[in-house]
């Protein structure tokens, strides 16, 4: 009979506690750097355009013209006497009225298609805008 006797070892660490007493100064003054809101908010300018057409000598100009979708016309009368814009295209249906010399007013074309505009009181006064 082996009468194993299982030896306990205890073994007693005294871990000697050094008291670190630190004093921390915390000199964090640094103010930080006061930075403008300088950044402008992206402007999708490039899909956003604006497209200035004149009516000139009973005539559009340019009298064709290719736009992307979500461009804007702005026609400016520089006759001396009332024109109309209007257009009875499905692409794009408005009527601008008539405006004396000097006055601009604006469409924005906001799907593909092909547009004829026209001028109720010059008859022969046509512009055909594409719309991609
Ligand atoms: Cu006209």
């Amino acid at each position: 009979m082996n009468y194993s006797k299982p030896y306990h070892f205890f073994v007693y660490r005294l871990i000697p506690v050094a008291m670190l007493t630190s004093f921390i100064f915390a000199c964090g003054e640094s103010e930080a750097p006061k930075q403008g809101a300088e950044t402008t908010p992206p402007t999708d300018s490039a899909a956003m355009r604006e497209i200035v057409v004149s009516q000139k000598d009973k005539q559009f100009a340019p009298t064709e013209l290719k736009i992307k979708t979500g461009d804007s016309v702005s026609f400016r009368n520089d006759d001396p006497f009332f024109h109309n814009v209007f257009s009875f295209s499905e692409t794009r249906v408005f009527d601008l009225g008539s405006y004396p010399q000097g006055e601009t007013r604006k469409v924005v074309f906001d799907k593909p298609g092909e547009v004829e505009v026209e001028c109720a009181i010059h008859e022969n006064m046509k512009l055909k805008i594409i719309v991609e």
